[in-house]
């Protein structure tokens, strides 16, 4: 049985958040699937076992399970060391984290759940209000990392793994063409998918089951 258990699902980036993680940093670990789909984690038996807060990922290590991406994120870097900030960095990757799970990540799964993941279409308002959203706090993020080559600087760190949650899924189903619209968060998503041990999120996770993907 492997060290890591990430109880999650392919569609999830903020599970792909820790997948990746786990798997950069070459960290005996497996995925689980949850019946996402069919509604489990809205039960009263999960939440009371996996998670009060109803949500992948889980991530179980030695009978422990915790949730909420950054908080494992964190607790990762300082348990193993890998990919962890300096100290001198460490407000500064908190700033990002707290950026990332607020609006950076928040903001673009939001657009992407609307645009594709509902089961009937949604009106052309949400999406146009959570994509004015997506695009003023991608516009912060591509600025930010035109400049230096990971968020904190020179060197990949948690922050990263954290904001490329979502940033390797279609186009056609986040509904927005990274490559086009955003040159440094493009170039920034290329650095990192040449480390050794990425790879996509529905490769990474091909577990679980994910809510439908609609193409109209
Ligand atoms: N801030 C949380 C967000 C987790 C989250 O939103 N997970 C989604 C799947 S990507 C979920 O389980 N949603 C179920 C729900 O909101 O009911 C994290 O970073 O772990």
């Amino acid at each position: 049985m492997s060290h890591y258990k990430l109880y999650c699902i392919g569609a999830s980036g903020n599970a792909y958040k820790i997948a990746l993680y786990l798997n950069c940093a070459g960290l005996d670990w497996e995925p689980v699937g949850v019946e996402f789909a069919g509604g489990v984690t809205r039960e009263t038996n999960w939440r009371a076992d996996m998670n009060i807060m109803g949500e992948v990922p889980v991530l179980e290590v030695a009978g422990k399970r915790m949730s909420q991406s950054a908080a494992i994120l964190l607790w990762l870097a300082e348990t193993t060391g890998k990919f962890a900030p300096t100290q001198d960095e460490r407000f500064e990757a908190m700033r990002w984290l707290f950026f990332d799970n607020h609006k950076f990540t928040n903001n673009y799964a939001m657009h992407r759940f609307q645009n594709c993941l509902t089961p009937q279409p949604v009106d052309p308002a949400v999406l146009a209000f959570l994509r004015s959203r997506v695009e003023n706090t991608f516009a912060i993020a591509d600025k930010h990392l035109a400049e230096r080559p990971f968020v904190l600087g020179e060197t990949v760190t948690i922050v990263d793994f954290s904001m490329a949650g979502y940033v390797y899924y279609p186009a056609t189903e986040t509904g927005i063409d990274i490559a086009e619209e955003y040159p440094a968060i493009d170039a920034w998503r290329r650095r990192l998918a040449a480390l050794q041990g990425w790879k996509p999120p529905y490769d990474m996770m091909p577990v679980g089951t994910s809510p439908r993907v609609r193409t109209s």
